[in-house]
């Protein structure tokens, strides 16, 4: 890292105006995005991407889960290659910036080393993780997690969505289902560019989040079985009443998170009734909890429960209730020395920065498994994510890619 490469800036309109473009394929209903992993929409933003990879002068490899990783060459053409990515898959009701901006900082920070006509020793790859989100196809981070072989394929590809699509059947559909093998791309270093998704950076005034480590996750699948009956002829004491000891549950896991300290988080974000007729009493209820700690111990403990609370309250209605770990992966620690790196990098640029545990999820909290991974986080405004009026500002975007930049100059070694 010399005076000139330690000073080095990204070209922010260009980057903005990229994110702007992704941002019109699956729009959302209220401004956001709706661009879920293996939809039409996703095959739009993934061509997009591909596009203007092949305009950057990147060869682009898809692997047999459809992650993308495109390529800049360096001048050692077998060094192992430094990653920089996130995911282009939106949530149903997702914003324009939630892990899009990882994928288009990392294109936009190739893009600025050919504007610089600069040579690194090590390759560079840009990665589009399929399916982060988790939304249509649990859990989330699969195709991360079998690329770190936590995951076998056949699991992945089995996966289905609510109108019981396979996972696999949708990848081939849109066209996105490589010959790679999953994981033989070997790497040196990971990195990725994130927004906060909560609201500590924008609320200290702190350009840069280096992200220490990634909380760890439990999704806790209750399937409760009760009766369908009329809601207005059974006598309240022969109900098998499956929706109340839904109800009773996530009261318990309210209370459950809340006895665990402030660290930890739990709700539950999606319930579904069957039949869901407004004058039948449910015969199936199912939901998921979503638990997350960054002490392993304490997670599991939370999880443990939660499963023990269900059955009481099942037992104590007369309804049948089933069980199973539907997404999980435990709290993970970064790279020490990719975030010392970063936060030199950010003093470097000027940028304030300060350390943070990630409350979400990522890609890396799995490619972390395989090789030295970090992650930054730029403010998103009122720490709002998950929800289409997400925002961030063109300067906190820009930030964090500068930042982007900075990491990879030196974990690619830049040729004089
Ligand atoms: O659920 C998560 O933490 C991530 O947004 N998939
Ligand atoms: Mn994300
Ligand atoms: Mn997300």
């Amino acid at each position: 890292m010399n005076q000139q490469t330690g000073n080095m800036r990204v070209d922010g309109g260009r980057l903005w105006g990229s994110l702007m473009a992704m941002a019109e394929i699956g729009p959302g209903i209220a401004g956001g995005n709706n661009r879920q992993a293996l939809t039409d929409a996703d095959r739009e933003g993934r061509l997009l991407f591909q596009r203007w990879c092949a305009d950057a002068g990147l060869t682009v490899g898809v692997d047999a889960m459809g992650s993308m990783f495109a390529r800049r060459e360096g001048t050692e053409a077998d060094a192992l290659p430094i990653l920089i990515g996130s995911h282009l898959d939106t949530q149903p009701t997702g914003g324009k910036y939630d892990g899009v901006l990882g994928v288009l900082a990392a294109l936009e920070v190739v893009r600025t080393l050919n504007d610089l006509g600069l040579r690194t020793r090590r390759p560079v790859e840009v990665v589009n993780w399929t399916n982060e989100e988790g939304s249509r196809f649990p859990p989330a981070m699969i195709a991360s997690g079998v690329y770190a072989g936590v995951h076998t394929l056949d699991w992945a590809y089995d996966r289905t969505d609510a109108a019981g699509l396979r996972f696999g059947d949708e990848l081939e559909r849109i066209g996105f289902k490589g010959e790679e093998p999953v994981g033989q791309r070997k790497g040196h270093a990971y990195f990725e560019l994130h927004i906060e998704q909560g609201p500590i950076l924008e609320e200290e005034g702190v350009d840069i989040g280096i992200v220490t480590h990634g909380q760890g996750l439990r999704w806790v699948e209750v399937t409760l079985t009760g009766k369908e009956t009329h809601t207005g002829t059974t006598p309240m004491d022969r109900r098998l009443n499956a929706s109340l000891g839904a109800a009773r549950i996530i009261d318990r896991i309210e209370t459950i998170t809340r006895a665990h300290g402030e660290k930890a988080v739990g709700a539950v974000g999606q319930l579904v009734f069957a039949p869901n007729s407004r004058n039948i009493l449910p015969g199936k209820v199912v939901f998921t909890a979503d638990l997350r700690h960054p002490d392993l111990a304490t997670l599991n403990s939370m999880a443990d429960q939660v499963k023990q609370a269900a059955r009481e309250v099942a037992a104590d209605l007369g309804i049948g209730v089933a069980i199973e770990d539907v997404g999980a992966f435990d709290p993970t620690a970064f790279d020490e020395d990719l975030l010392a790196d970063l936060r030199a990098g950010a003093e470097r640029l000027g940028y304030s920065h300060r350390d943070m545990v990630s409350g979400a999820g990522h890609d890396a909290c799995w490619v972390a498994k395989t090789m030295p991974s970090a992650m930054i986080f730029c403010p998103c405004v009122d720490g709002l994510s998950h929800n289409e009026a997400e925002e961030i500002t063109p300067e906190w975007a820009g930030a964090g890619t500068d930042v982007l930049l900075q990491a990879v100059l030196q974990a690619a070694e830049v040729v004089e």
